[in-house]
């Protein structure tokens, strides 16, 4: 209700198609989605990913789910363990589950299944290149995005990597449905400015929901 309020300030927009932004659409759960987030990362630590070439990711990760996203020298791929530990991923909270399909049905993907809840923490400088997401074979479903304490610059551009980005300044409380025809566009976050958040003190969080496999498995 109170997210319809400030809903009202900034509008539902579409981006492209099929990418819709919902601002503030998780403002009146923020609080207690961190600290759920606390109990996941409890359970599975942040780390920084190396990616196939040997460097490392700025941004810090983690995931809930029954399949996680990983990166090493064996390439991108979603593990059914964490890498870290041997054991199973923290289960995906189920007031998320109903979160994240009721704002991919808000955006128009109904029966939307998340598998997976890739957990991002930037601190200051951490930054994500330009990069497509396509370790998922479920490429009519849906990702949902949830933004949550610093705001950041989102970079959006298109179908191919020289395609002009547009800049999007992603605030606390703010979801973003991408689907449909946006799926497979390319995108990224700018360095972190240093900041202070009631909510997260220096970082900014982003939690992406994510359906990976076409089949019916759960
Ligand atoms: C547009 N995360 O984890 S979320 C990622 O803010 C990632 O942490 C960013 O990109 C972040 O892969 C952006 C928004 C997002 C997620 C998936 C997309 C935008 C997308 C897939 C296709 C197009
Ligand atoms: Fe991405």
């Amino acid at each position: 209700m109170m997210d319809d309020l400030f809903g009202a300030l900034r509008a539902r927009e579409t981006l492209a198609q099929g990418a819709v932004l919902l601002p503030g659409a998780a403002l009146s759960r923020q609080e207690r989605l961190m600290a759920q987030v606390g109990d996941i990362v409890s359970q599975a630590p942040l780390r920084r990913l190396a990616t196939p070439g040997g460097r490392r990711f700025s941004v810090e990760m983690t995931n809930c789910g029954s399949l996680g996203w990983h990166s090493d020298a064996a390439g991108y791929r979603y593990e059914s363990r964490d890498p870290l530990s041997g054991r199973f991923w923290p289960a995906l909270p189920a007031d998320w589950i109903t979160f994240a399909q009721e704002m991919a049905a808000q955006a128009g993907f109904g029966g939307f299944q998340p598998q997976a809840c890739l957990l991002n923490r930037y601190a200051p400088g951490a930054r994500m290149g330009l990069h497509q997401d396509r370790d998922e074979t479920a490429l009519n479903s849906p990702i949902v995005s949830v933004s949550l304490g610093l705001a950041a610059q989102f970079l959006f551009g298109g179908a191919e990597r020289t395609d002009p980005v547009r800049k999007l300044r992603l605030v606390s409380g703010d979801v973003v449905v991408w689907g449909g025809a946006s799926r497979l566009f390319y995108h990224g976050v700018a360095p972190l400015a240093p900041d202070h958040h009631p909510l997260t003190g220096a970082c900014r969080w982003n939690l992406t929901f994510r359906r990976v496999s076409a089949e019916d498995s759960p």
